[in-house]
Order: structure tokens, then sequence, then C-alpha cells
């Protein structure tokens, strides 16, 4: 069905796999569209409880495919055509969205990753700030999540300076959820999203959102967020049933929902 992706479900978790390990999974318009289809099934699909971006072979994505650059007449054009709809789509999905981040992410790779909710990154990969060594500002959402999940000085260090993180050197800064061994990744990455899927998720979603409207928001603003949202949880089944769990002294079985 899809030319540059594979798209699985599995146990209430849904994979994206950048498929074009030949070329890094460097981004193309055909991949976006493919990317941005598949994220709409998991939006719709009420089974799908997280969803996983990873790549196929050794890279997470070598960011914009270069050869498909050259003919391009505007750069601003095409951001707001192909990148920024889909940083959206991750952005405003309310489900856990995890970046398996299997091997090299550069460049707008490094940005979509930035965009998921969750890093889970292999001991191979590493993140290079590949945009100034093509003169490029970061881009698709770069400049909003780096400081914000680094702080200011570091991000602005590596966008404007440039250069690259090992996945050590990117846990140490705080970029990381887990660091996995490669050998195990794979294994790993399922275990943790079938976890997450497991949880209340439909609340997950709602924190997920607050959480960004924080991003422009002041504390007046913020505490009606909250007070809207803990309306909408407390009506759900999962709320109920994490009481009845409490008081029955047993593991809730959360739905969702
Ligand atoms: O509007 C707009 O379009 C602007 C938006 C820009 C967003 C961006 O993402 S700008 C940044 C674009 N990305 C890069 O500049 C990264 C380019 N790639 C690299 O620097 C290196 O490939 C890596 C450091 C990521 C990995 O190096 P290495 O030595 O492990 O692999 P390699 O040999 O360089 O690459 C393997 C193959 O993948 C190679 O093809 P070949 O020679 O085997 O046929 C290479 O050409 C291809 N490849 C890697 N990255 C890209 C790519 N092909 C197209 N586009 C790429 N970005």
């Amino acid at each position: 069905m899809f030319e540059t992706i594979i798209f699985e479900k599995k146990d209430n978790v849904a994979w994206i796999r950048f498929n074009r390990p030949s070329e890094l999974n460097s981004f193309t318009k055909k991949m976006h569209k493919e990317i941005i289809q598949s994220l709409k099934e998991v939006k719709k699909n009420e089974q799908i409880r997280a969803v996983i971006l990873t790549g196929e072979g050794r890279a997470f994505s070598a960011g914009q495919d270069l050869k498909d650059v050259q003919e391009k007449l505007d750069y601003g054009d095409y951001l707001r055509e192909t990148y920024n709809p889909l940083i959206l789509e991750i952005v405003s999905l309310e489900k856990p969205v995890i970046a398996a981040v299997n091997g090299v992410a550069a460049g707008a790779g490094f940005s979509l990753a930035l965009a998921c909710d969750f890093r889970l990154v292999s001991s191979r990969a590493k993140f290079i700030e590949a945009f100034i060594n093509v003169g490029l500002v970061p881009d698709s959402g770069h400049l909003f999540f780096l400081p914000r999940i680094i702080g200011y000085a570091k991000a602005l260090e590596l966008a404007a300076l440039g250069g690259e993180l090992s996945a050590e050197e990117a846990t140490k800064i705080g970029l990381v959820t887990k660091l996995v061994p490669h050998e195990t990744f794979e294994e790993e990455v399922h275990s943790f999203a079938k976890h997450i899927s497991s949880m209340p998720t439909k609340t997950i979603g709602l924190i997920k959102k607050q959480m960004h409207e924080s991003f422009h928001s002041n504390l007046s603003q913020m505490l009606e967020g909250e007070a809207y949202a803990q309306q909408i949880a407390g009506k759900t089944e999962d709320h109920r049933e994490g009481i009845a769990a409490f008081l029955e002294k047993r593991k809730p079985n959360f739905k969702g929902k």
C-alpha cells in the first residue's frame, strides 16, 4: 500500500518504518504524504494506543533527500507543504508518539525525533546538526523543541555551530528517554510501547496537549487548561477503573477511554 514506509500494527501499537534504507531514509515529498496518511489512520483507529516512528536499515533518517532538493525553488513553500504539516500531525495526535532512533538522525531526521513525545535511542544512534553544514537554518520545529528539551545555551551551540552527539552524549544532556543496547533495541522499543499502550492513553493525550499549551500560556490560562483537561479525564472509564483497582487492591486494566 505504501512505497516509502512500512505501516504495521501489533498489540495496540502502530509502527511507522521509514523505508528508504539505501538513501538513509532521507525524506521525499512522497514519504511525507505517506507518513501523514498513516498518522491519520493512527488518529482514527481506537485500537491503536501508541505509535512508533523508526527507520529501516542503519539510519533513523538523514533528513531531507538532498537529491530531491535541487529542483526546488522556494524552501519556505516546501516546508509549509511538507515538514510543517507532518510536525503538527505528530504534536496534535492525542496519543503517545515514540521516536525509536535506531541509527543516525540528521537534519530534519533529528527534528522529527525532537517533535516526538519520547525518544528511545539505540547505542548505535547519533544526532547530527546537519543543517548548518549545508548553510541552512534548522527547521521542522527544531528551533522550537531543542531549547525546550535541553536548554537555550546548549541548543544554540548545537544549532549554530553544528556537530554531532553520540547516543551517550545525547542521554547526558536530557534528549533521550531511554538508551537501549542496539542488540535488543527492537524488543525493548516494543515492550516500552506496549507498556505505554496499556496506560490511560486518553489521559496521556490530554497531558501532552496541555503541556504544549504551556509554551504559549500564562499561569491563569494554564490553570484553566488543567481544569478543562481534568474535567475530561475525570469522566473517563480509565479514571473509574483506576479508583476501583486501588480500592480492590488489584492491577488496573486501562482501555484508553
Ligand atoms: O525545504 C527544504 O528542503 C529544506 C529542508 C532541509 C531539511 C534538512 O534535513 S537539511 C539536512 C539534510 N541532510 C544532510 O545534510 C545529511 C546528509 N548526509 C550525511 O551527512 C551523511 O550521509 C550521514 C552523516 C547522515 C551518514 O554518513 P555515512 O558516511 O554513514 O553514509 P553516506 O555514505 O554518506 O550515505 C549512504 C548513502 O545515503 C549515500 O548514497 P550512495 O553513495 O550509497 O548511493 C548517500 O548519498 C545517501 N544519503 C545520505 N544522506 C542523504 C542521502 N541521500 C539523499 N539525501 C540525504 N540527506
